[in-house]
């Protein structure tokens, strides 16, 4: 037995993770209508290494082979995206519901219920209906968006609710409106300060998008809690990305702001109204001022109306912020700073995994934990932590299933959930690893691995890492009967 401060909850939930677009291909079967994704991918291949979804890990035709992976690793639960677009094609609220995209995720819910594995769902990873954002604008228009939504977030608690216990509304909503609207990475690519596109506007767009999704995900709630959770008696929440920021010089106190106000405008833009049912922060209103939409009377009733069960973080990695003298540009949604991978004396954040942006830091993950866990109160699940080995993208199958990289960074990452929770006094009562299977990377393409299992892309063959098998002996190595999250 470890000591005390090594444990996790016995109950502690954990599996893999993935997304709908990222994994299953068949995107013309099934009645499944084109997302932004589809579109983004077809038109612009250049923005996305060349790669869409069309086949990606044909996961529609191979979820069977994949729960076997599952059981194999010993899961105990499974988060997954529904594709929006393979339930309602169109999109829209009056718009007719398409059966074989329901009856396809209730065969996939109810293979996971018969290996006794729980399905954790996520409503929407990114794939907006393409119908809806040429009707409207799609997340421009936030009162068409959010009523379209709730009315998708209602058929699928209607078709899944008696099986699917564990709801997620929306996956990185900060993704969805810096990346789609503002820098015009992501889907649907707009931007005014990216040359690739040729609509946008970067200084107000994003802001308008986040409120969409905030009302969207409020609506969702109020729907659950009210006409489903009573007979179906699950829980709902949202998954948020986020950082962990320290000031790059701790002995300057503006840095020491900077790191605040970068945490802020990450995630206090949407866990403000979401968990604290106010205002965002007022460094984002200081700096942005009339650019971020104001919420109205009634729809700060519905924020105080809708009572989120619990966090979803998804965390990868942290980084060092340094105040700038000099004002905000219209288009800074960092909060006027800059983004460093090292402090002043040149000590880096972490380890360099394979991507650029992503470096191995476990103490300050247990920092994340912690401040998110005292700000809002709320139980945290991580929905998503993992990352690609270094050199991973140019190595054979042989050589990938071999991947210290990633145990170190799931066996450092789960040492600092339990000293948040036994140290710290933090609820965390789940983690997912991202992901079951190397996917599309979105913008990255095929080229960065993220998975626990090999994809070979030209034959579609699984091949297990060695983290798969171990992720099972990590957790239940850390747990034990004296702590309990409840
Ligand atoms: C998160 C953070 C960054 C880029 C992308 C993500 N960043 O800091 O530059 S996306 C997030 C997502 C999932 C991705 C996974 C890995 O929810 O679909 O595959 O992380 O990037």
């Amino acid at each position: 037995m470890g000591s005390k401060s090594s444990l996790l909850p016995a109950d502690f939930e954990w599996g893999f993770a993935t997304a709908a677009y990222q994994i299953e291909g068949a995107v013309a079967e099934g009645g499944r209508g084109e997302s932004i994704w589809d579109t983004f991918c077809h038109l612009e291949p250049t923005r996305t290494k060349g790669a869409n979804g069309d086949v990606a890990c044909d996961h529609y035709h191979r979820y069977e082979e994949d729960f076997d992976l599952l059981t194999k690793y010993g899961a105990k639960a499974y988060r997954f995206s529904i594709s929006w677009s393979r339930i309602v094609p169109q999109g829209g609220r009056n718009d007719p519901l398409n059966g074989e995209g329901i009856s396809f995720y209730s065969r996939l819910i109810d293979s996971l219920l018969k290996r006794g594995i729980t399905p954790w769902v996520t409503l929407y990873h990114w794939d907006l209906p393409q119908a809806l954002h040429d009707r409207y604008g799609g997340w421009l228009d936030v009162q068409e968006s959010q009523l379209d939504f709730e009315r998708y977030a209602r058929v699928c608690y209607e078709h899944f609710g008696d099986r699917v216990k564990n709801w997620i509304t929306l996956n990185e909503p900060w993704i969805q409106s810096i990346f789609g609207y503002s820098t015009g990475g992501n889907a649907p690519g707009r931007s005014s300060t990216n040359d690739q596109s040729d609509a946008g506007n970067s200084a107000t767009e994003p802001w308008i998008v986040g409120k969409a999704q905030i009302l969207s995900h409020v609506r969702a709630v109020i729907a659950y809690n009210k006409d489903f959770k009573p007979s179906q008696g699950g829980q709902i929440g949202i998954s948020l990305n986020g950082d962990y920021y320290e000031p790059w010089d701790s002995a300057d106190p503006r840095d020491k702001e900077a790191a605040e106000r970068r945490m802020e405008f990450h995630i206090g833009w949407f866990a403000n109204p979401i968990f604290l049912k106010k205002d965002y922060p007022s460094c984002m209103r200081e700096q942005l001022g009339d650019r971020l939409p104001l919420f109205t009377e009634s729809e700060i009733a519905l924020l105080e109306e809708a009572e989120t069960d619990f966090y979803g973080m998804n965390y990868y990695t942290s980084q060092f912020a340094r105040h700038r003298e000099e004002p905000a540009s219209d288009t800074d949604f960092v909060g006027n700073l800059d983004e460093l991978q090292q402090d002043k004396q040149g000590t880096p954040v972490g380890e360099q995994s394979g991507l650029h942006w992503l470096r191995s830091c476990p103490d300050l993950f247990r920092k994340h934990l912690t401040r998110v866990y005292n700000l809002y109160g709320k139980p945290i699940y991580i929905t998503e932590n993992g990352c690609p080995c270094p050199g991973e993208d140019k190595m054979t199958c042989d050589e990938a299933v071999n991947d210290p990289y990633r145990i170190k960074y799931f066996s450092s990452h789960l040492d600092a959930i339990c000293k948040s929770i036994v140290d710290d006094g933090a609820v965390i009562k789940g983690y997912f690893a991202w992901a079951l299977l190397d996917n599309l990377e979105w913008s990255d393409g095929y080229g960065p691995r993220f998975g626990v299992t090999f994809t070979d892309y030209k034959t579609l063959k699984r091949t297990p890492k060695q983290s798969a098998l171990l992720l099972r002996k990590m957790v239940t190595d850390r747990q034990g009967l004296s702590v309990t999250t409840s």
